[in-house]
């Protein structure tokens, strides 16, 4: 039971092994969290990083946490400085944890203790190219991803990228848990598309709860 007393499904796809998948799940804090990212933004505002090799991501970032993901000419890395002020980033929010903390659970993996909440905002036509997330210290830890607002279509590839990904569709609310043997599959996001949605307007939010320091 979550804290609404509405039953968790918890659908570990067979054919997807490592992804929990929970729809819906922070749909009753949905526009708690859209309010809690606008204070996050206000202190450290989203920005398009640019890749190493020099190209600006089409979807801008932000972070929370005790450190934060970048990416600069230098490379990928996580900070503990945002690099726009120089300052730690703004701490997670309490409902930040909890949420992720109880979705792990929910898929197996108790005692999350994120130190990074990773935040995505995407226009209609961002999208997110297919990656690993390979920048963290633990990888025995799972990743805890929380969409909000317009919906996207996942792409949920394999060990190798030329593996031909599947097509998961995100709505706002759902959360994806992310581990195991599946931590290091490649995945990306397909361009967004147009549209408007009640929390959070021509906007698809994306929250990743890592353990990266
Ligand atoms: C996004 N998500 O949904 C991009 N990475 O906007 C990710 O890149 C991601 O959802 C690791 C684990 C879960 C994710
Ligand atoms: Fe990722």
């Amino acid at each position: 039971m979550n804290t609404q007393g509405a039953p968790v499904q918890v659908d570990l796809f067979t054919s997807l092994p490592g992804l929990g998948y929970l729809p819906g799940f922070a749909l009753p804090q949905a526009a708690e969290l859209v309010g809690l990212v606008a204070e996050v933004a206000r202190a450290s505002p989203f920005r398009r990083m640019r890749t190493p090799g020099g190209r600006e991501m089409s979807a801008a970032m932000t972070n929370c946490g005790a450190a934060g993901w970048v990416s600069d000419a230098k490379g990928y890395r996580y900070s503990r400085q945002d690099p726009l002020s120089g300052q730690p980033w703004p701490g997670m929010p309490d409902l930040f944890r909890k949420i992720a903390a109880r979705a792990a659970a929910a898929c197996g993996f108790g005692g999350f203790a994120p130190d990074v909440a990773l935040i995505n905002r995407y226009e209609p036509g961002a999208k997110m190219t297919l990656h690993q997330d390979i920048d963290e210290q633990d990888f025995s830890a799972p990743i805890v991803s929380v969409s909000l607002g317009l919906p996207a279509i996942f792409l949920w590839g394999g060990v190798s990228r030329a593996d031909k990904p599947a097509r998961l569709p995100l709505h706002s609310g759902d959360v994806l848990v992310w581990g195991g043997a599946a931590r290091k599959f490649f995945h990306g996001i397909a361009p967004v598309k147009h549209g408007t949605h009640e929390l959070t307007g021509a906007t698809r939010l994306n929250l990743t709860f890592r353990r990266a320091l």
